[in-house]
């Protein structure tokens, strides 16, 4: 058959199924953003497939080189290695934790990764498919490098957005390049950068231009909007030779003589990955990769579709030996409580921190992502949101209907599943019986279109339907107090016996089918009811939904276990303030912490503390700047708002020392500034820094002051 073009095709007509989530930058660990957009809908998708009993590999790993890297080494003061190494392990713990099922979860630093993406360069080369090209590229004197993708920042020709990437800007997402940033800055030291000369190789994108407008805006239009939109968008404008090598030192060399100082750019090497990940999984890895009735879907953020949809793609016909991807279906972005999410403002949920903070939530967080998913548009994260949507649907409506449903069947029918009568059975039996099934193919359906939202509420509506079912048929009023025997109440008796024994088995019934149509979702939550419906795993079997015959009568069930709990508001509170104030448990949210020194008053001086290293002391950027204004900051009567000139930029700095000095007394002093510690919100405003004071014995603060006036931004070393 012709891949991709039969989108069609009968379920089941796929040879293999190869699906690959956006391999992660190992430069920090992965926030709620990611789970959402990628890898709760990859691991739905797998997950459902393998119920299906489909034959698919899920791999996914760690993208471990590149400037996002290099530069998160620099501001923590190691190595680039030591950086991916801990990255690398708290991001793959963080997935395991919440239950993202790869087959194989690798990385990028990989010894077989390394030559897998060598040889892919090197077939490219060979086969003369490279243009080698001597340009002028920006570089940093200072830093002495050259200043490619995000070392070099400045304004968004597109959007304006001031602090663009040189690769991209991550407020409208558009791709760039260097060149086109309005006043270019380097990154690394602000300094203006300088063009010299570079020789890199080319991959000349336009020669695919044609191919790519045939097989994406022809062959693929059932691909998401967003992403259809796209593809169309790169397509119409014209494609251009883009440079497949950086001057760097972390990464994937070049693998020819004359290529010193030369690597392979990050997204040349990293989807790679994906091929080097099955490589390691399997020895059967050229049947994924290879075979043209394998179906390949990539899951991938919004930022990632033209790597994904056109550079990837290109490359891989290029190379020839490879499947293409059938769908890519890239979601948008998911902001929190109304902000965009900020690594750098730490303005995120980090996945590791939720695990800790909610131990056996994991299902729950699943559940809202994947609930409120940017299947089409950006969304809000709220903890509110949270919350509610734990409280009254995971509790109230799916935990809420398991939990009677169990109660009642050990009060009522001593703790078997009981018998279906048909003989009394009526039109809302029958009406639920159908509902069951409807549900099965419903869910199905929407999974298939990659419509997971839509999916999961569709599996919630059937136990809100078993809820209404059970409050229609009130079993629990039906129950025949010892019945004396003989005469017609014999009989009422009889048939109130078999109208809860239908209720309860309906219902029993119904929670099986939840087990196996939640599972691709909720997979902790599957299992817990498995546990109590003392069943296996083979039940999950996806051809078992919407069927009625799933326990045998008579079979003697646990009793039932909590599947969610309530979600307390002080846990709300906790989770908005540590967002609002950094974070809380590593820094107190005290306005104090602001300053140095800051001691118990009563005491006479602060006892001295422990040795640092000298790597230590250098990894803080201290600056001289200049007071230009402060003023009170409302509500807070230690804080004031500072703006200070560094000379390279004006600062907004929140400082705990109103008790101390009015502020316009201020204005025009000298301070030496923490000009790199991350920013933090305090009452709202974002304080970029830190200014440093003495304090003397009675806890007054003192300017320290230079004895003359100092250029600002002059490193304190
Ligand atoms: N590491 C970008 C990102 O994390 C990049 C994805 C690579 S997928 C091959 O958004
Ligand atoms: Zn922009």
């Amino acid at each position: 058959m012709n891949i991709g073009e039969d989108k069609k095709a009968p379920l089941g007509v796929w040879g293999r199924y190869l699906i690959t989530a956006a391999l992660p930058y190992a430069n920090g660990p992965v926030h709620i953003g990611h789970m959402a957009g990628v890898y709760v809908p990859a691991d739905i998708y797998v997950r459902y497939l393998r119920a299906q009993k489909r034959d698919v590999v899920f791999v996914g790993g760690s993208d471990e080189h590149g400037v996002p890297i290099t530069i998160r080494a620099m501001k923590e003061g190691v190595s680039p290695q030591q950086i991916v190494d801990k990255y690398h392990a708290i991001i793959k713990e963080s997935f395991e934790q919440m239950g993202i099922s790869f087959d194989i979860y690798s990385r990028t630093s990989n010894q077989v990764h390394h030559e897998t993406a060598a040889a892919f360069f090197k077939k490219l080369y060979d086969e003369g498919l490279f243009e080698e090209k001597e340009t002028e590229q920006y570089y940093d004197e200072n830093a002495k490098i050259f200043l490619a993708d995000r070392y070099i920042t400045g304004t968004c020709p597109v959007c304006s957005n001031p602090n663009a990437y040189g690769d991209q800007c991550e407020r409208c997402g558009s791709s760039l390049s260097p060149e086109l940033l309005i006043n270019p800055r380097s990154t690394l030291s602000d300094a203006i950068p300088v063009k010299k000369k570079t020789k890199h190789w080319y991959f000349p994108l336009q020669n695919y231009e044609s191919w790519l407008k045939e097989w994406i805006l022809e062959g693929h239009k059932e691909w998401k909007n967003n992403v259809y939109g796209q593809c169309k968008s790169w397509l119409d404008n014209g494609l251009q030779s883009r440079a497949m090598t950086r001057d760097s030192n972390w990464g994937i060399k070049v693998p020819l003589p004359d290529a010193e100082g030369k690597v392979l750019y990050v997204w040349f090497d990293a989807p790679i990955g994906y091929i080097s990940a099955t490589k390691e999984l399997t020895p059967q890895w050229a049947d994924y990769w290879c075979k043209e009735d394998t179906k390949l879907v990539h899951f991938i953020g919004k930022d990632n579709i033209v790597f994904h949809c056109i550079i990837f793609p290109a490359m891989l016909k290029a190379h020839g030996n490879f499947v293409l991807p059938d769908n890519v279906p890239a979601n948008e972005f998911l902001n929190i409580e109304g902000d965009k999410v900020s690594t750098s403002r730490n303005w995120a949920v980090w996945v590791n921190e939720y695990v800790k903070d909610f131990p056996g939530c994991e299902d729950v967080l699943r559940y809202v992502l994947c609930s409120n998913a940017p299947e089409t548009k950006d969304n809000d994260f709220t903890w509110k949101d949270f919350q509610e949507k734990n409280n009254s649907e995971l509790v109230a409506i799916f935990g809420n209907f398991v939990n009677r449903t169990f109660v009642l069947m050990h009060k009522l029918c001593n703790g078997k599943v009981p018998p279906l009568h048909t003989d009394v059975m009526d039109e809302t039996d029958r009406i639920l019986i159908e509902e069951i099934k409807n549900a099965k193919t419903k869910v199905e359906n929407c999974i298939e279109e990659y419509k997971f939202r839509e999916a999961l509420f569709e599996v919630i509506d059937l136990a809100r339907k078993g809820n209404k079912y059970l409050q229609e048929k009130e079993p629990w009023k039906k129950v025949p107090l010892n019945p004396p025997s003989g005469g017609a109440f014999e009989s009422d008796a009889m048939v109130n016996h078999k109208l809860i024994d239908n209720c309860i088995h309906l219902c029993l019934q119904l929670t099986a089918n939840l087990a196996i149509l939640i599972n691709p979702f909720l997979p902790f939550t599957s299992k817990k009811l498995l546990h109590m419906l003392k069943v296996v795993d083979k039940i999950l079997d996806w051809k078992n939904a919407g069927k009625i015959k799933l326990l045998s009568v008579g079979y003697s069930l646990r009793p039932p276990e909590l599947l969610f709990r309530k979600i307390e508001d002080h846990e709300l509170s906790y989770q908005v303030e540590k967002l609002r104030s950094g974070s809380i448990k590593s820094e107190p949210n005290n306005e104090k912490s602001e300053k140095m020194g800051t001691n118990d008053k009563s005491t006479n001086q602060p006892a001295n503390k422990s040795t640092i290293q000298y790597d230590d002391f250098a990894k803080l950027d201290l600056r001289t700047g200049t007071i230009v204004s402060a003023e009170k900051v409302e509500k807070a009567d230690k804080l004031l708002k500072l703006l200070i000139d560094l000379g390279f930029e004006t600062r907004t700095i929140v400082s705990g020392i109103a008790l101390h000095f009015k502020p316009e007394e201020i204005v025009g002093k000298q301070v030496v500034v923490v000009a790199n510690l991350a920013p933090r919100k305090m009452r709202g405003i974002e304080s970029n820094g830190m200014i440093l004071m003495a304090e003397d014995k009675e806890g007054k603060l003192h300017f320290i002051n230079p004895d003359d006036k100092i250029n600002e931004g002059s490193p304190v070393t």
